[in-house]
């Protein structure tokens, strides 16, 4: 579940109906949050389900929560909204780029930049309570801890200080803790600013047309680990996406829109997240699916199922790119492109996977 979040009126609901309508189902709970699901839409894997000649087709799905404001000002902060983000794996925060006198800004005036400093400032307080309830908690459990306990307790101390320190430089968490030992140790404590983020700057609808450009710049600015940015100007695109394609086209073009941002900016999520998307065909079904960046073949081929983690032998691969390119799995083959890989082979970006195993 990613959660999206943002200031009072950046337009966080506009952006959850952009990227769900159409593309999902949604519901919606009792104090206006939505709940959706989207399929993650997926060129190469249409075109891998035709050149399988698969009749079924299944994308990667991504849930979406849209919350209500989780820090002020200009609203009251929701402490439900604040838990949901807690136990999200990412968050999208909705920065408001566009302009609109009728819809006032909470802080008086558009300012995107300060924005996201008042946004972060807002995560890192999040964190440095969370930590502090922690080392008080722990402090106590020391004093009547026996010696085999401590080691363990005095870890924890060490890196929660040490978060603390980060914190309090101003820097999330999410930029600077990469070791997986530690991410596992603070995952249970719902730090905000260790979330991977998508910043996604919500622009005016005039300046669709040069959006590339706009994103460009926001990146160069904001991009940093577990950062990624992206722009949408979701009123627009949330009315797009109520169109049939044919009409959505053509508006597009009158606009000089160019295509649906959607796709793109659920993908750059799974990019935030550090996710790779690897493909299967098992009988007729073409299918997406995503693994952390790293993960050994053997467990990738556990999410498919068990069995084939347990028996697994080996793994056939190939670049979804270069099989486009040949045409065919046996003209891969012929050219010695499918290549074995064994139980450690860590699983790339776009590879198409063929796991033999016996049970
Ligand atoms: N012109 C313009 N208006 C927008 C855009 N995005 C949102 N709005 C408008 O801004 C207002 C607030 O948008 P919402 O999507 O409700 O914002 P929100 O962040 O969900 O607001 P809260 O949930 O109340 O915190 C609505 O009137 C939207 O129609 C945009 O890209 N352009
Ligand atoms: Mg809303």
């Amino acid at each position: 579940m990613d959660a999206i979040v943002g200031l009072a009126a950046a337009g966080k609901t506009a952006v959850f109906r952009a990227l769900t309508s159409g593309h999902g189902s949604s519901a919606s709970g009792s104090r206006g949050e939505h709940v959706g699901v989207v399929k993650l839409p997926d060129e190469r894997l249409t075109k891998l389900a035709s050149l399988a000649g698969a009749r079924k087709v299944t994308q990667h799905e991504v849930t979406l929560h849209d919350l209500l404001a989780i820090v002020g000002p200009g609203a009251a902060p929701s402490p439900d909204a604040r838990e949901a983000a807690a136990q999200s794996d990412a968050l999208v925060q909705v920065v408001r780029a566009f302009q609109r006198e009728d819809v006032p800004h909470p802080l008086g005036s558009v300012d995107p930049d300060r924005d996201v400093k008042a946004f972060e400032s807002e995560l890192a307080l999040n964190d440095l309570s969370v930590i502090e309830r922690r080392l008080e908690r722990i402090d106590i459990v020391l004093r009547s801890a026996r010696p085999a306990e401590r080691d363990s307790h005095e870890r924890e101390v060490e890196l929660l200080t040490r978060c603390r320190s980060y914190v309090e430089e101003g820097t999330p968490l999410r930029s600077l803790l990469t070791d997986p030992g530690e991410l596992k140790a603070l995952s249970g404590f719902g730090l905000l600013s260790l979330k991977p983020v998508l910043l996604l700057f919500n622009i005016d609808e005039n300046e669709v047309a040069r959006a590339a450009a706009v994103e460009a710049e926001y990146r160069s600015r904001y991009q940093s680990p577990s950062t990624e940015v992206a722009v949408m100007s979701a009123k627009l695109e949330a009315e797009l996406a109520e169109l049939s394609p044919e009409e959505a086209a053509e508006f597009r073009s009158e606009l000089v829109a160019g295509e649906s941002p959607v796709g793109h900016i659920l993908h750059l999520l799974q990019d935030a997240l550090g996710l790779v998307t690897f493909y299967t065909t098992v009988g007729d079904e073409c299918r997406a699916w995503t693994v952390p960046a790293g993960t050994p073949v053997v467990q990738a081929a556990g999410r498919i199922h068990t069995d084939m983690e347990r028996g697994f032998i080996r793994a056939e691969v190939i670049n979804c790119n270069r099989l486009l390119d040949l045409g065919s799995v046996a003209e891969a083959k012929r050219h010695g492109e499918l290549r074995t890989e064994g139980k450690q082979y860590p699983v790339q970006e776009g590879d198409v996977i063929h796991v033999l195993f016996h049970v």
